[in-house]
């Protein structure tokens, strides 16, 4: 028998509140600054489209990140010693195994956190299988709303009265955000979500942050246009949940994927790109946005990062970089960086 706890702070009204709030400020923006926030990307399809992703020849960071972990967590679970893991954007949390293998010996709680509610069952029921001696609780939330439900985690009581949880285990928290999906947030974002996980966290308690690193524009277009098209495939999804979830009846077959390496902002910009002059009705919005041909809507930013810039950044939010590792060929770092 497995078992896991799992607190959903979004149901499912929450969601599709979320989202026509997003869809309506994103498509009724002018044309040309049109946009929709790369959560949405994450139904029970797009996560399986991003699993896909991830063992693409051309998308190099899963395997790149997975290297560093496969080498560094025995000296992670080492030096932090956590009595608690958490992750952030979790997804299947398939490497953040190489973390929970190496702490056996210290880690008593996982806690994945994700907005995809499906993914996370999946993936606590796995992990429940495969550590029978951890407790996992999984968090269904979003990242830049719910870090203060963390601070429920080990109250009386446990989180909003599940009746679980005891008094915070010794032994410092260690918080996982990897895969880079830092860079999908913009700067501000960025500072901001930063802060808040400072918040969340004490003095003490350590960051491992994985972010992706600037390279060779060719490579990083190629990561973001992979020759069998799932990353296309990607992109169109968020369309094809606003269709189902908002009534709307925007046609996939005439939305282009584009990839473009922006190299003043360093970062990667997805983009679904009019194939002819269209309209979309959003029938749950009362809401008909016309497009022209050519015009982009942009899916996601994916920022690219430089060692100087994320050292700054974590000081910035009150961390002090620890250990900094990168994969042998340079091309994805991973940060252990410590709450001061
Ligand atoms: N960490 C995994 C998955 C990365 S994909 C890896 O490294 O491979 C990004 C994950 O973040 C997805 O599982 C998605 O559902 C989740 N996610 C995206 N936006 C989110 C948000 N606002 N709040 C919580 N989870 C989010
Ligand atoms: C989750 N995130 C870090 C991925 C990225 O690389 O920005 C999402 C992705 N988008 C396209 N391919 C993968």
């Amino acid at each position: 028998m497995t078992s896991y706890q799992l607190d959903v702070l979004l149901t499912e009204s929450d969601l599709r509140r979320a989202l026509q709030e997003d869809v309506r400020a994103g498509f009724g923006a002018p044309p040309g600054r049109r946009t929709l926030p790369p959560k949405w990307f994450y139904d029970e399809r797009g996560s399986k489209l991003f699993d896909e992703i991830t063992r693409l020849p051309e998308y190099y960071p899963t395997r790149c990140e997975r290297a560093i972990l496969g080498a560094r967590a025995g000296r992670i679970m080492e030096l932090v010693a956590p009595s608690t893991l958490i992750e952030l954007g979790s997804g299947t949390s398939e490497k953040t195994r190489l973390l929970l293998d190496a702490g056996r010996e210290t880690v008593r709680t996982f806690t994945p956190f994700d907005v995809s509610e499906s993914t996370l069952r999946s993936a606590a029921e796995d992990l429940s299988r495969r550590y029978p001696r951890l407790a996992v609780h999984a968090v269904a939330g979003d990242f830049e709303r719910h870090l203060g439900h963390l601070a429920l985690l080990h109250s009386p009581g446990g989180p909003a009265g599940s009746g679980q949880s005891a008094a915070r285990p010794p032994g410092p928290w260690l918080l996982a955000f990897l895969g880079s999906t830092i860079g999908n947030f913009e700067p501000q974002r960025r500072r901001a979500f930063l802060g808040a996980v400072a918040a969340a966290l004490s003095p003490g308690d350590w960051l491992l942050l994985g972010t992706d690193l600037v390279k060779d524009p060719a490579r990083l277009v190629a990561a973001y246009d992979d020759g069998a098209g799932v990353t296309a495939e990607f992109n169109r999804n968020v369309l094809a949940v606003v269709n189902r979830e908002l009534g709307g009846d925007a046609d996939l077959d005439r939305w282009a994927h584009v990839a473009r390496w922006d190299a003043d902002q360093e970062w990667i910009e997805m983009r679904l790109r009019a194939q002819g002059r269209q309209t979309v009705n959003l029938f749950d919005l009362a809401m008909t946005v016309r497009f022209e041909d050519g015009e982009e809507v942009r899916t996601e930013i994916s920022a690219k990062f430089r060692r100087p810039g994320v050292s700054a950044e974590l000081a910035a939010a009150g961390f002090e970089l620890r250990e900094w590792w990168t994969d042998p060929a340079g091309d994805f770092g991973l940060s252990l960086s410590q709450r001061r």
